[in-house]
């Protein structure tokens, strides 16, 4: 039995002895023969792709995993999708929802073959209501599209994860994704009113209403939210808008180390402020953001926080507001360097350049990443960074750490040679103290990515035996043949770390 970290629930050791109920069906690979029917089905409601380059490119997301399926189907509507599912069904056929493969853990690799449902065709934004201040759409709309065509109203969608420009609706709703913005505005659960889905076995099937309340039955709507293609297609949503904000402050903020930047990032949530964003980046993040901008802001910063208020109507003035100025207060005393502060569009696109920039930019440390998004209690946060320098440290392995702050949210980037059969080796162990730390400390092993495929082994470290039974009979319930996007979240028994 593996040693647990104090902290870490007793009931993890009773997970690893215990089987998980098996996952029903058996998912063959599809038969050439199934080709001809499906594209029946398909006459005129979607495309069908099967070369080698169309396989492959629909084999991986940004997670780097590669797996291609056996087919690639593009429907249209959702009747479509409909009669996909039940052709599925009836032959035990896996099958993998996707949209842009923006995802970070592996969540739409089509892993047992089959077929990749693709839902970028569907990509229409139905209906801007003005009054009702709601949103339809169609799961294959690029997010950035929405957020505009919403702005273009004086409307305002928040969730705003890194990958807004390419990500689809759809799939930030599959993952729940957070973002930039989560501080204040709240993830992407918090706006999904209603659902129209299709099931595993090919019934359309519609939750939620499209009301600011609804406590009708069981909270379903909230259930398929982050169940990352397991439970049902998404075919259609209806997202709840807010005023879009008309002034936003941007403050920049330069410290001398990591732990002066985060005591001030704990100084600003203790006031009774609202920061509309609140981001941190630690010493190494600052030298990668550094050599990949040029901006001689960085010079000599060993930590940094990039913080934001934003105004909507009435309120917001054309002066500085008192929130500002007393984060700036807050800040000083935390020791803070230096500040750049503006509410111009275009320097502020110049200041959050240096956040945005990391995802690339953290390749200055090394030519792989293994990029973690654990999200602990926000008191927790200096401790929990001190022990992850010391978990990669003592292994040999560069980090960078940066973090949606206000979220307690930290992105943990092991940067390290996969060439490399020890480094890999002592990386993949990192991972691992890595998660057993976030648990101890409250906290949850993702924050925003999803679990997916690669995390998925070390669920039993969050959840017991009892919780992930009752995941699975829900599973089991929702998709009886065992067809919808198999062996994530909740993977195969024997894959349990
Ligand atoms: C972000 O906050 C995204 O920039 C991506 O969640 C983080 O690259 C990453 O690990
Ligand atoms: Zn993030």
């Amino acid at each position: 039995m593996k040693p647990t970290m104090p902290g870490v629930p007793g009931n993890f050791s009773n997970a690893l002895d215990s089987p998980l109920p098996s996952v029903q069906g058996s998912c063959p690979v599809i038969k050439d023969v199934d080709i001809a029917e499906l594209e029946k089905i398909l006459q005129g409601t979607g495309s069908l792709l099967r070369s080698p380059e169309e396989l492959l490119a629909y084999s991986y997301d940004a997670s780097r995993g590669r797996t291609p399926a056996d087919v690639v189907v593009i429907p249209d509507n959702a009747g479509s999708v409909r009669d996909i599912m039940r052709f599925a069904s009836k032959r035990k056929i896996p099958v993998y929802p996707r949209g842009s493969g923006t995802g970070m853990t592996g969540g739409s690799l089509p892993e047992r073959g089959g077929i990749a449902l693709v839902m970028t065709s569907m990509n229409r934004i139905l209906d801007i209501d003005t009054t009702n201040l709601t949103v339809r759409v169609q799961p294959g709309v690029i997010l950035d599209d929405l957020k505009k065509a919403v702005g273009e109203k004086g409307l305002f969608y928040p969730p705003d994860p890194a990958s807004a420009r390419f990500a689809t609706v759809g799939g930030t709703v599959a993952v729940n994704s957070g973002g930039l913005n989560s501080v204040k505005y709240g993830v992407t659960r918090d706006y999904v009113l209603s659902l129209e889905t299709v099931s595993a076995r090919g019934h359309i099937m519609r939750f939620g209403a499209a009301t600011r309340k609804s406590v009708t039955g069981y909270d379903m709507v909230h259930l398929l939210v982050g169940s990352e293609g397991t439970l049902a297609v998404i075919t259609e949503i209806v997202l709840k808008l807010l005023p879009r904000p008309s002034r936003v402050e941007t403050l920049l903020a330069a410290f001398p180390d990591d732990m002066s930047a985060l005591r001030g990032a704990l100084d600003i949530v203790r006031e009774p402020l609202v920061p509309s964003a609140l981001e941190f980046m630690d010493e190494a993040a600052v030298q990668c953001a550094r050599s990949y901008t040029g901006n001689p802001f960085l010079e000599g910063a060993g930590g940094l926080l990039l913080v934001e208020f934003d105004h909507t109507g009435f309120h917001a003035g054309k002066t500085e507001s008192g929130q500002l100025v007393r984060c700036r207060e807050i800040l000083g005393n935390a020791g803070m360097l230096r500040i750049e502060q503006t509410h111009d569009p275009l320097e502020r696109e110049r200041l959050w350049e240096i956040r945005r920039c990391l995802s690339p930019a953290v390749y200055d440390f090394g030519p792989t990443k293994k990029n973690e998004d654990i999200c602990v209690p926000r008191s927790e946060m200096p401790f929990v960074v001190k022990e992850i320098k010391r978990i990669a440290g003592e292994r040999g392995i560069r980090v960078v750490n940066f973090a949606h702050a206000g979220d307690g949210n930290i992105h943990v980037n092991f940067m390290y040679n996969g060439e490399d059969e020890g480094e890999t080796a002592r990386t993949r162990n990192a991972v691992e103290e890595l998660f057993r730390l976030t648990i101890s400390r409250g906290g949850t092993l993702s924050g925003e990515h999803g679990i997916g495929r690669t995390k998925s082994p070390f669920l039993p470290l969050e959840y017991g035996i009892q919780e992930r039974n009752l995941m699975q009979e829900i599973k089991n319930l929702f998709d009886p043949d065992g067809i919808l996007n198999p062996d994530k979240i909740l993977p195969r028994d024997e894959e349990y770390r």
